[in-house]
């Protein structure tokens, strides 16, 4: 196998869950290193290139379809190229190899399955955070769920990933020994690491799961800092954090898709965007809204970031439902909460009671 398959984190699992496939040009041979909106970095002996999904397939009896399965970061995939790439013709994924160790949010389609967001991942941390003395409840509750934890662990479990929980941002309080004790103590087995991105604190122990050619990936609300914890273990400022978002006038989020990157310890390192936040000061309605993240996740398909999945043109959301991969009773639930929760953040803004009820 090629020395770069390898270091891409091409092992013995991989190879075996191909072998049926018979005899795999290494050439052809790639790993999904970027997740654009319909186009994947892919990283192979060849290199780096941007390539697009063989968009249309052929169903036995002539008539097309859209390809089935979306590759995600993570995925060993397997490219064509075009005789004359001269004709400006992007390489196309063909397939997607069979997948280990995937990471599918918990939010079921029509197909039963949850949405894949990474593929052959060894090992997922759920990074949650330390809280500054006097934040608000609904401030430490985004922060450190130990409800959201669990259920984030339930998924890593369903999708054969071994699980790892940090709580960072050790430095801004004096609680983080206790709490990092409690959740140890609740998820039992579960290795829980307290942490500092800024301090470094932690950070050795973390490098530890950081073993070569393992896949290590990270999840979690946004703001926790994972990708800040991905820079330090990475080594390089690659990935924009807080500083670059309050730059962004469209108000986005800092990390906007999923990548993978090499550390220097040889450990396939993912980030992934966290969750969009609100500001809402109610943990039961961000609480609800984390149950959807999937649409989240989809939305940021959709040609508008403010969309509504309503009406608007090039609705990846919309596209989703039609595809038959999200329910619409889900999207409309969606909906109304969000509904519900715009109307109540514009209520507290000007001070007036806020409506109750759905
Ligand atoms: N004090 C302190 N701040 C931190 C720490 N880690 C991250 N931060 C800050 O927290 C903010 C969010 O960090 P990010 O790494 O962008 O968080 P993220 O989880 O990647 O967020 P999304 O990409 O939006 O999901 C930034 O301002 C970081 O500088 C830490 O250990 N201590
Ligand atoms: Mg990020
Ligand atoms: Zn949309």
């Amino acid at each position: 196998m090629h020395d770069t398959l390898l270091t891409l984190g091409w092992n013995e699992y991989a190879a075996r869950a191909t072998e049926r496939l018979g005899a795999i040009d290494e050439s052809r041979l790639a790993r999904v290193v970027g997740q654009h909106r319909r186009q994947w970095d892919v990283a192979g002996a060849g290199g780096l290139e941007r390539a697009v999904l063989a968009g249309r397939r052929y169903k036995p009896d002539g008539t097309q379809r859209v390809t089935d399965i979306q590759p995600v970061v993570g995925d060993w995939v397997l490219i064509r190229r075009s005789d004359n790439p001269g004709k400006g013709e992007w390489p196309v994924i063909e397939e997607v190899l069979p997948r280990a160790g995937t990471l599918s949010r918990s939010a079921a389609g029509r197909n039963g399955q949850g949405q894949v967001v990474a593929a052959n991942v060894d090992r997922i941390a759920v990074v949650a955070a330390c809280s500054p003395p006097g934040s608000s409840e609904g401030a430490r509750d985004r922060a450190l769920n130990p409800r959201r934890i669990e259920r984030y662990l339930t998924a890593i479990e369903a999708g054969g990933a071994a699980p790892l929980v940090i709580v960072n941002k050790a430095d801004v309080t004096d609680e983080g020994p206790e709490l990092a004790e409690r959740l140890r103590a609740r998820l039992i087995r579960v290795p829980v690491i307290l942490a500092s991105a800024k301090t470094g604190l932690g950070l050795d122990e973390l490098s530890s799961f950081a073993a070569p050619r393992q896949t290590i990936g990270f999840v979690g609300l946004s703001g926790v800092g994972k990708s800040s914890l991905v820079n330090a273990l990475v080594g390089e400022d690659r990935q924009r954090t807080q500083a670059a978002r309050e730059e962004d006038a469209r108000g986005r989020h800092t990390t906007t898709h999923r990548e993978l990157f090499i550390a220097p310890s040889g450990a396939l390192i993912i980030d992934t965007p966290g969750m969009r936040e609100f500001s809402l000061d109610t943990s039961t309605a961000e609480e609800d809204l984390s149950a959807f993240d999937d649409i989240a996740l989809l939305a940021e398909g959709c040609r508008f970031r403010d969309c509504s999945h309503r009406a608007e043109p090039a609705c990846a959301v919309r596209e989703a439902v039609a595809r038959g991969e999200l329910d619409p009773d889900r999207l409309r639930s969606y909906q109304s909460l969000k509904d519900e929760i715009v109307a109540r953040d514009k209520a507290a803004r000007e001070g007036r009671p806020v409506r109750s009820g759905r």
